[in-house]
């Protein structure tokens, strides 16, 4: 399989599903300003909407929109229970998380990092606070549904991670803090950050794209 992707971008929560199942995954860089991947291929022709990420499959079928690729990649490994079996309310509460970090968190946090979006940054960044003042008091234990990891926490901990660059304060709310603590502490997570070369930012508990000096002096 390809995973066609963007360091830190949305395209990472599929990349933790593949390194905490053990699915071997190609990872296909691509350009956001030119839609081109590092191989000079054309990504408008695997995603003609253009973004992050996609998965081509082994027999060359193409899988989009994140939500949808890590159930797909879940339910490659059911046994290792990143998404609980079909037909169970446990599985539709995570599905039920996913469509709440797709709609109310993703898309509005991209917003607040995006110029053209700057006349509505303060409306767009009340709506977040509000459903991040909610969210903190919702999670379960340490992962959004309890005490297992599912394809939901992937995802959170990604749209999680923009903070320092949408200006979203997660000092204020020491439950989402924690749960990123206990996110990036798993041997899965950490592969996908440093196979994507992502690096703690300072001292902080987020991850940003290692300089390109760190990178030149390996
Ligand atoms: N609905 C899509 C949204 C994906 C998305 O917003 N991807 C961003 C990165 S987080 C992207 O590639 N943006 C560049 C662009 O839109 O051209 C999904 O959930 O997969």
């Amino acid at each position: 399989m390809k995973l066609y992707m963007h360091p830190g971008a949305c395209s990472l929560s599929p990349h933790i599903v593949c390194r905490e199942l053990g699915l071997p995954v190609e990872l296909v860089e691509v350009d956001r300003a030119t839609h081109r991947t590092q191989g000079g291929e054309d990504y408008l022709h695997i995603n003609g909407n253009g973004y992050v990420p996609a998965l081509v499959l082994a027999d060359g079928q193409v899988l989009t929109e994140g939500p949808a690729i890590v159930q797909y990649l879940a339910d490659l490994r059911p046994e290792a229970g990143l998404l609980p079996p079909t037909g169970s309310v446990e599985r539709s509460r995570v599905q039920s998380w996913l469509n709440f970090i797709s709609a109310e968190l993703h898309k509005p946090m991209v917003m607040l990092m995006l110029p053209a979006y700057a006349p509505a940054r303060a409306v767009v960044a009340a709506l977040v606070d509000k459903r991040l003042d909610w969210l903190a008091g919702q999670i379960a234990g340490p992962y959004l549904t309890g005490d297992r990891f599912t394809v939901a926490d992937a995802y959170l901990f990604v749209c999680l991670n923009w903070s320092p660059w949408n200006g979203v304060d997660l000092a204020r709310r020491p439950a989402l803090q924690a749960f990123m603590a206990q996110v990036a502490a798993r041997p899965g997570v950490q592969a996908a950050l440093a196979a994507e070369g992502l690096a703690p930012l300072g001292d902080s508990i987020f991850f940003a794209p290692r300089p390109a000096e760190a990178v030149a002096a390996q």
